[in-house]
């Protein structure tokens, strides 16, 4: 469909948008400090590029990323743009300030308004299959995967104290004297949303008057989006977890996104001593992402088409080729060779 449009605005046809006018699309992810996540952002871009995604990555990195990361970035083909950081509501200081710093910061991403829809994925995320797709579903929604409650991570919950995960929300009943059933709830490590500035100062504005939780940025966008939140199938981004959870709900052979989000699976760290990471899929998937990460055909500079000199035999047969079909009209220098 963009296609089309795409095709009539070129060829300037009366009554059609202009190319300006046409829907902008760009994945994006984030970036803070000197450590070792711009592997995954590299990766990232890597994995993109192999799915032959037509959107560019867009990195929101914080000021304290070093240059020498910068033109890493740059060298694999992607679209670095610097934010100012956001800082937590004041005197709110029971998580450590860093912590929500790199997560509230995130909430810049808001601000592109260049472009029209974004998908923002995690630098911790691998794409496996395109899924350029995802941005032609209908604007107004915020559109992710369900999280799963299961792990240790999620003990403060009242859901974990009663083994309530709205991935098998009949296996255990939501307890009616706990009140309604909570809202769906979103990993927000991949999402489809639309840049937009007056979202983004109420995004902001909304924060000031917002205590931090434990899951900083992923509890507040939740609370901000659940009007508007559509869950997509798990595919879309594969808690690990879900793996060994709720193993009912994934067919590994089709899932198109993978999160490597569970404790001891970011795959430039690996070791596999930590709990579940010896099992079979997880080192599929961990091998998996450094055939891309390895693959040097990915990356940017060779994807480019070579700019192939004639060599003078071919050249002299190019140019009485063309000069049979009548297209030479001008005479060529002889050859320094
Ligand atoms: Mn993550």
């Amino acid at each position: 469909m963009a296609q089309d449009m795409t095709t009539a605005a070129a060829t300037n046809i009366p009554g059609l948008p202009k190319a300006a006018s046409l829907p902008v699309r760009a994945y994006v992810t984030f970036l803070a400090g000197n450590g070792d996540y711009v592997k995954g952002v590299v990766g990232l871009a890597k994995g993109l590029r192999k799915v032959k995604s037509k959107y560019p990555l867009v990195v929101a990195i914080l000021p304290d990323v070093p240059q020498e990361h910068r033109q890493i970035l740059v060298s694999q083909g992607c679209i670095v743009r610097e934010i100012e950081p956001v800082y937590p509501p004041e005197n709110q200081t029971q998580f450590a300030m860093a912590y929500y710093v790199i997560n509230y910061s995130k909430l810049r991403i808001w601000e592109f308004v260049e472009y029209s829809k974004m998908i923002y994925l995690d630098g911790d995320i691998q794409v496996f299959e395109n899924i350029d797709h995802l941005f032609d579903m209908p604007d107004g929604y915020l559109y992710a995967v369900m999280d799963c409650f299961c792990e240790k991570t999620w003990s403060h919950t009242p859901q974990y104290k009663i083994g309530y995960c709205q991935q098998c929300p009949d296996k255990v009943q939501w307890p009616a004297e706990l009140g309604p059933k909570p809202p769906l709830y979103f990993n927000a490590g991949m999402f489809v949303y639309e840049p937009n500035l007056s979202t983004y100062h109420d995004l902001l504005n909304t924060l000031k008057v917002t205590p931090p939780t434990s899951f900083a940025e992923q509890d507040f966008l939740n609370v901000f989006f659940r009007k508007i939140y559509k869950p997509i199938p798990p595919v879309y981004n594969l808690v690990l977890a879900m793996l060994w959870r709720h193993p009912e709900n994934i067919q590994l052979e089709k899932v198109k996104v993978v999160h490597y989000c569970a404790a001891g699976s970011k795959p430039w760290r690996y070791t596999g001593k930590e709990d579940n990471m010896e099992r079979e899929d997880i080192k599929m998937l961990v091998n998996k992402w450094w055939d891309v990460y390895n693959d040097e055909s990915l990356d940017y500079k060779k994807c480019v088409a070579p700019v192939v000199e004639p060599e003078p035999r071919n050249l002299q047969q190019l140019l009485a080729a063309l000069s049979e079909a009548g297209a030479l009209h001008y005479v060529t220098a002889p050859s320094a060779a």
